[in-house]
């Protein structure tokens, strides 16, 4: 009887190179080279796949001016001009939904990504590539900015952020840099030269969009050191420590005045504010310790960039789960977003009339639940149609969804909605906007 045959040991998992390492650099090298291997998959933009490289730096200098617009209908739409179509494009487009971002990130840790501006530079362009979408958003975090306030931020597989140490009571606060000792522009150096290489790199096929967490959704990370269910924590600190809540909100705001207009300077062409965990509170603590800082933000931003004269951009806010109409109409009347995200819970037609009694003209984004994306195509089309009605006729909608892309997202979800968003609101623009 012969011996058995050993299997083979498993192969162990090839750590990923470290950053700085010729091997990490030819790593980079061989990912932004890599044949046109996702090209099967849906792509109706007519640009065709892959005709978007992330370019090579070396011949761009800071002076390289960027290329004309091709695409500018969110950027119409966000300043209330007339458009011939609806503008479309997704919270969290650039994720893990697609084969290509899966293999991107294998290259390193989530923040390794983001610090590696030729890699943030090809995630963003991904989508772009496949689905015919009317705006990119920079590949980066909301949590950047704890880090630059000296808080440690990991990226857990399969759990999310986790900040080590949160600032669980106010006198933890000492740990964080004072508004002085923050170096926006040499800390964040590597957001502003992802955004100056990506508004290179797209070729005007598209607007860029820059982003952050707005001032009470960072608190809330700071606080709890990562995600939770409810943020209790982080409300518990404004009822107990309402003075210091202030403060770390005021200095959250601050150095976001600073991030924003960088990012401006650096070619973002719009900004969103993201308010992801804003419905958790209170309508009286909304007032107390939301809106004063977002209003703040927009103003700021929109004072500095004047002021430096660098480009006016529009600036879009998403205060998910706190769409009441009391809080809309604050939003609208208080403050100077041109654009109002929606969650997929919020009303249409509500929030029309909400933001109707602004003296300015508001836009809304959104609203389309993301849960419609798992449908089949004859539900993702009606459904999307749905929502398009919900919005009303006259255009100053962009289409979104109510929240982002979910991993298991199937592809052919999204460019279903995008393609009855093209398909379908010519006709809802072309007619007179309806009285609210
Ligand atoms: O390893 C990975 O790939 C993790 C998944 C991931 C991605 C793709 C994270 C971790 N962040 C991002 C990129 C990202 N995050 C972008 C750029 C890409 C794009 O939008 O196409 C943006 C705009 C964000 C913004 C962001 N990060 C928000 C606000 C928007 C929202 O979705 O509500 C929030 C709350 C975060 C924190 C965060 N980062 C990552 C996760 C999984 C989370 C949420 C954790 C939680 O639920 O508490």
């Amino acid at each position: 009887m012969s011996a058995p045959v050993a299997a083979p040991a498993a192969a162990a998992p090839v750590p990923p190179p470290q950053p700085g390492t010729p091997e990490f650099e030819a790593a980079i090298v061989a990912t932004l080279s890599a044949p046109a291997k996702w090209s099967e998959g849906p792509f109706s933009n007519g640009t065709g796949p892959n005709t978007l490289p992330v370019l090579d730096t070396a011949s761009l200098t800071a002076d390289t001016p960027f290329p004309a617009l091709k695409n500018d209908l969110f950027l119409r739409t966000a300043r209330g001009e007339a458009c011939e179509r609806t503008p479309v494009w997704c919270h969290r487009q650039a994720g893990r939904y697609l084969p290509e971002f899966k293999e991107t990130r294998r290259l390193g840790d989530f923040f390794t990504m983001c610090r590696t501006p030729r890699i943030a530079v090809e995630l963003t362009l991904q989508p772009i590539r496949r689905f015919a979408l009317d705006a990119a958003i920079i590949f980066s975090d909301i949590l950047v900015i704890p880090q630059a306030l000296g808080m440690e931020v990991l990226m857990k597989e399969g759990v999310g952020p986790v900040l080590p140490a949160p600032i669980r009571t106010p006198d933890q606060m000492s740990r964080l840099k004072k508004r002085e000792e923050v170096d926006v522009k040499s800390s964040l150096k590597y957001v502003f030269d992802a955004i100056r290489l990506c508004r290179h790199s797209l070729q005007g096929t598209v607007p860029l969009i820059g982003f952050c967490g707005a001032p009470w959704t960072l608190a809330c990370y700071m606080i709890e050191g990562g995600g939770s269910k409810s943020y209790t924590q982080a409300r518990r600190w404004l009822f107990a420590h309402p003075a210091e809540s202030h403060a770390l909100l005021s200095l959250i705001t601050d150095v976001l005045i600073e991030y924003l207009v960088e990012q401006v300077r650096a070619g973002a062409q719009a900004l969103e504010v993201f308010d992801t965990w804003s419905g958790e509170l209170t309508q009286q603590c909304y007032d107390e310790f939301i809106l004063p800082y977002v209003r703040k933000l927009a103003a700021e931003v929109k004072a500095q960039t004047k002021a430096q004269q660098l480009p006016s951009v529009p600036m879009t806010l998403f205060p998910k789960g706190s769409d009441s109409a009391a809080t809309l109409r604050a939003i609208a009347q208080t403050t100077e977003y041109d654009l109002v995200s929606l969650d997929w819970a919020t009303n249409p037609p509500e929030a029309r009339a909400a933001v109707a009694s602004a003296p300015r003209s508001v836009g809304l984004q959104g609203n389309l639940d993301p849960a419609v994306l798992y449908c089949s195509e004859e539900q993702i089309r009606a459904h999307t149609r749905k929502m398009l009605d919900a919005f009303g006729t006259g255009g100053r909608l962009v289409a979104n969804l109510g929240h982002g892309m979910l991993p298991d997202h199937p592809l052919e979800g999204l460019r279903v909605f995008v393609d009855e968003v093209h398909n379908y609101s010519p006709n809802l623009c072309k007619q007179p906007a309806q009285q609210q």
